[in-house]
Parts: structure tokens; sequence; C-alpha cells
């Protein structure tokens, strides 16, 4: 496979650009080799500067979930764009997407429209400080929540101690306010609230993980949170970033059945352009500027190009009959056909699926479950298994511990086709 143009474009990009990239997985660095260069997508394709195509199923990390340039999607944000890209002033569509977001997730009665994922969650555990008085938050190993300090922080030694810095430039007092917990170990939440009793403002995690691979919670787990959330006066705050509107309309807490206090959102609300947002009780909600003391703004929270895009996505998601029923149909015929690869060549790996959100784990263990399980992955393999899926027009997550995405444009034939090039990238592993 030609990518001379995109070996050629990394070589310029890294002059003038940190790694040559504007996010560092798109680097392919646990993957190795030089990222590929996508000039244009269309459905569930990408097509690379070499005109290399690709089935996708990293779908720019889940706003595609409709497949690239939706002719609905392109013709809202044209439509948009000709009356103008950005007021800072109030619009007609942010009050539709606010409805919209509180119609599809119960949970949320008062929404506010930000710009990232990132910018989601760090305003959502202000918020919760603000709301509760309190300082600490519990995140669990392996959650990813956006870049902001209070989330880059990893593990002290033991469970009970206090965070350190996952990266330099957070400050030990940031780090001194988080507490790190274990995924699906409730004991280490129950814990830590007693060490830290009323101190704790909110404890934040992944209702259904993709940063550390797809793992879902044990319904004892996140059942147990909520328990101790309400019986601590701690916030639960779900960062259905990647979730929402992903997994099931509702998101993850409609398939857990667990109502969180704040849910962050991203990604998919925003139809592929930059949008985050996060909700919850509007009891909560109105101690935020205007009407209350916590502080948070942004010059394009909210703006019409975002709306556009977004809400004709949520539309359609919303009211298209089945919708979710077709797509988590074509997730487990793909998987169950990656199954079947693994099955037929005895091939030791893990796959973990939850909606269409999927993970192939190249691990000896036999299921994997938490944050523990996950580091006893074979990156070296999953990198062999990546590139060799590149090379036959396959594009997945340039790393183990990310999630695929099947979107409802990827038809039966480009299932088939990447379970049948899976099958012999397999077979050469096992060469
Ligand atoms: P952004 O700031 O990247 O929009 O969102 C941060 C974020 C927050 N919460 C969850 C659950 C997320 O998955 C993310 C971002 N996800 C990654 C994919 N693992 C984005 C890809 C990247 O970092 O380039």
């Amino acid at each position: 496979m030609n990518t001379q143009n995109s070996k050629e474009a990394y070589k310029q990009a890294v002059k003038h650009i940190p790694g040559g990239v504007n996010s560092p997985v798109r680097a392919f660095n646990s993957v190795g080799g030089d990222p590929i260069f996508i000039e244009s997508a269309k459905g569930c394709k990408v097509t690379d500067i070499d005109k290399n195509e690709y089935i996708d199923y990293v779908g720019s990390w889940g706003p595609m979930i409709l497949g690239h340039s939706h002719p609905d999607v392109v013709e809202a944000l044209h439509q948009a764009a000709i009356k103008g890209t950005s007021f800072g002033a109030p619009t007609l569509m942010e009050t539709e997407m606010a409805e919209l977001i509180c119609e599809m997730i119960p949970s949320i009665e008062s929404v506010r429209m930000v710009n990232s994922g990132t910018e989601a969650t760090m305003s959502a555990l202000r918020l919760a400080r603000g709301y509760t008085q309190r300082d600490l938050v519990i995140k669990f190993e392996g959650c990813y929540h956006g870049h902001g300090d209070s989330f880059l922080i990893k593990a002290g030694s033991g469970a009970l101690t206090l965070g350190t810095p996952n990266s330099p430039g957070i400050t030990k007092g940031t780090a001194r306010d988080t507490l790190t917990a274990s995924y699906n170990n409730l004991d280490s939440v129950v814990q830590l609230f007693a060490e830290y009793k009323d101190q704790i403002a909110a404890v934040i995690l992944e209702p259904v993980t993709g940063n550390m691979g797809v793992v879902r919670p044990t319904d004892e787990f996140i059942q147990g949170i909520r328990k101790a959330c309400t019986d601590n006066g701690a916030l639960l705050i779900f960062d259905e970033v990647m979730t929402g509107f992903r997994v099931a309309k509702g998101g993850a807490q409609e398939i857990l059945g667990i109502t969180p206090d704040l849910t962050t959102l991203g990604k998919i609300i925003g139809g592929g352009l930059p949008v985050g947002a996060y909700g919850g009780k509007k009891e909560i909600m109105d101690h935020l500027a205007p009407n209350g003391p916590v502080y948070q703004a942004g010059t394009l929270s909210g703006n019409p190009m975002a709306m556009a895009a977004g809400l004709t996505t949520l539309k359609k998601l919303h009211h298209t009959e089945g919708f979710y029923e077709e797509l988590g149909e074509k997730a487990a015929f793909l998987v169950a056909g990656l199954q079947k690869n693994l099955d037929d060549l005895n091939f030791p790996a893990v796959i973990n699926r939850v909606g269409s959100m999927f993970t192939v784990f190249f691990t000896e263990e036999k299921e994997v479950n938490n944050f523990s399980d996950v580091m006893k992955c074979d990156t070296d393999m999953y990198a062999k298994y990546f590139r060799l899926g590149l090379e036959s027009g396959i594009y997945t997550a340039p790393s183990q511990f990310e999630a695929g995405f099947v979107s409802i444009a990827h038809t039966q034939e480009d299932l088939q086709t990447t379970i049948d090039n899976s099958y012999k990238a397999l077979q050469q592993l096992k060469q």
C-alpha cells in the first residue's frame, strides 16, 4: 500500500505542530509507523491523501454515528453558514438543542453547551465542588475525562493515598484533591468515602468505558456507587462524552438503569463539529452563572454551526424508528464474525462490546473486566494487528486502549470484508 504522500506530509507537519498532530493519539505512537493523513470521508469510508480507501471504525472517536458527510448534516451546515457562523448571542437552535437533550436523557433537566468533552467534565466538576462546597473528587484508573488538570492524575501508591500528577504542569495542590479508585471494585470507592468523610464533592466515571477499551460495569459496582454518592452527599457524574447517544438513545444511563446527578456529553451532539455539554438536575444547574455563583463561559458555546450539525444528527437518532436496533445488529454481526475468527484460529483475545462500541483485547485472559485485566494486554500484538488491518483497508483505533465504533453507514458487505480481512491478519500473526 502506497502511503508516500502521508509520509511526506508527516515530515512537514512535525516542523510546526508538536508531534505533527493536534491530538496525541493521532500520531500512531502506540502502534508504530507514521500516521496516515485523511483527505476525505463518506459514509463508513475514509480516504487518505494517497487515495487509499479504508473502512473506518474510528469514526472521529465517536461522533460519526451516521457515517461521514451525511447529506442532511452537510446541508444543515451550509444553511447555517450562509446565515452567519457565530454571533455570541442566544439563538433558537440552542434552545432546541437543550430541549432535545432533556427529552432524550430524562435525568437532564437543564444543560449548558460548551466546546469539548474536556470543557464539559472540567465544568461539571467545578459545579459539583461549588454546589457541595467540598473539594475532593473520585475518579477511576483507566477512565479518561479529557485533559483537565484534575483528571490527569494517577493513583498514589495504595488506593487511599492522595493522587499524584500524571503530567508535568499539574500542581501537587491540584493532584491532592483527586482520589483514584479501581473500576468494578466497589470496595475501593467505599473505602475512600470512609477515609475522606464529608470531603468528597463527586465521583466521576465512564459508565461504560471506552478509554481503556470497552469495559462494562457490573450491576453491583454501578448500583453501589450510586448508593455511596447518595449516602455521602456526593454528586454522581456520568461522563457520557463517548457513550451518550452511542450505546443507546438515552446513553449508558438508560441501559444501566442508573440516574446520575450530572451527565457530560460531547462527540455525537456536535455531529463532527467541536462541542461538549453538561447537564442534570435544574436545582444543581441553577448554581451556574449567570443564575448562581459558579462561573463558566465560552465564546463559541452553542455556536450555530455545531448546533446545526448536532441537531440534525440527534433528530435522526431520536426519530428514526429502530435506529439503535439496526445499529446494534450491525455491531453484533461484526463482533460475532471477529469472535469466530479467534475461535477458528484458537487465537488468544477477548472482545468486549456494548451497543456499537467494541474492543478486541489481545490477551491470554479469559475476560477483561477492569484496569488490571487491560494492563495485561499484548500491545505489540495489537500494533501488528492494527498495521495488517490498515494495509488491508481497515482503519481501527491506533491504540489497544480505545473503542471501535460501528456506524449506521456500515453495510453488511463492509462488515463481512472486515471479518474476512481480520481473519487473514490473524493467520499472519499466528505464523
Ligand atoms: P474532548 O476534550 O477530546 O472533546 O473530550 C474528552 C473526553 C472526555 N470524556 C470521554 C469519555 C472521552 O472519551 C473524551 C475524549 N475521547 C478521546 C478518545 N479516547 C478523544 C480522542 C483524542 O483524544 O484525540
